[in-house]
């Protein structure tokens, strides 16, 4: 992939409208009292910008770069006519029940930027994992990345039109996820539906906050998969 200039690039899609431009809109709510950084991960094209786009109140940042014919040799070939891809991050702001604000750092999608991943990873207490199952494979390196960082997380299918269709059981031997490991739908593009993924996922961290420490050595050890990522085939490498 090769970046073009910020001129060659095409308009940036406008973003949510902010409305008036009030502290209410800049400031999080005045009941917040906690606060969490949470990443939003997955594969090239999953959907990670969309869901941030469609939950975050303040207007997300986004990092869209063109994609070139240069990039294919590196990684997997986008779907459905995708032309751009996340070059840095995503960024978004969504305040739960009107007391816990989340930061929503959305990571690029390639394995090439793991020293990326490294970077914003830091501070942040879990992560919510896009599936696409039109790719299971696709999957690996963001949940192989998210256990070398020792992350916790929560898994998303996201309801493509055209995706294969599996169980709970399925998607979670294929996965190799723990059964305490929370497994949801959601459509990226619906913000009810995304803020659904998130809340499962901030359950699952107040869960783990309040359980006992984990026996050293137990395949649990806040882990959320029951073994190493398996070798895939298909899955990237770059
Ligand atoms: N039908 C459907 N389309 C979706 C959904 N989520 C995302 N899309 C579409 O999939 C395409 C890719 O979405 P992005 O949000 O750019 O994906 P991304 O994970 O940020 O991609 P990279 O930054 O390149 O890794 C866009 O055209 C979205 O409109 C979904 O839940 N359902
Ligand atoms: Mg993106």
């Amino acid at each position: 992939m090769v970046w073009k200039a910020a001129s060659d690039l095409p308009p940036a899609a406008p973003g949510p409208d902010p409305g008036p431009a009030g502290a209410e809109e800049r400031y999080v709510p005045p009941g917040v009292s906690g606060a969490a950084k949470i990443l939003v991960v997955g594969p090239l094209g999953v959907g990670k910008t969309t869901l941030i786009g469609a939950v975050s109140e303040i207007r997300p940042l986004s990092t869209e770069a063109v994609m070139t014919q240069a990039g294919a040799r590196a990684d997997r070939p986008a779907r459905g006519g995708k032309t751009t891809t996340t070059v840095a991050l995503d960024f978004g702001r969504i305040t739960l029940g009107g007391e816990l604000v989340l930061y929503l750092f959305g990571t690029p999608g390639q394995q090439r930027f793991l020293p990326a991943w490294r970077d914003l990873s830091r501070g942040a207490l879990g992560a919510l994992a896009l599936v696409d199952t039109r790719d299971l494979g696709a999957a690996f390196d963001a949940l192989g990345n998210l256990e070398e960082l020792g992350l916790a997380f929560a898994v998303a299918v996201n309801d493509f039109p055209d995706r294969p269709r599996y169980t709970e059981d399925e998607l979670r031997d294929a996965l190799d996820l723990l059964p305490e490991t929370p497994l949801v739908e959601c459509d990226a593009r619906d913000p009810r539906s995304a803020t659904l993924a998130l809340i499962a996922l901030t359950r699952h961290l107040l869960d783990l906050a309040e359980a006992p420490a984990p026996t050293a050595g137990t395949p649990a050890a806040r882990g959320e998969r029951r073994s190493a990522p398996p070798v895939h085939p298909g899955a990237s490498g770059s």
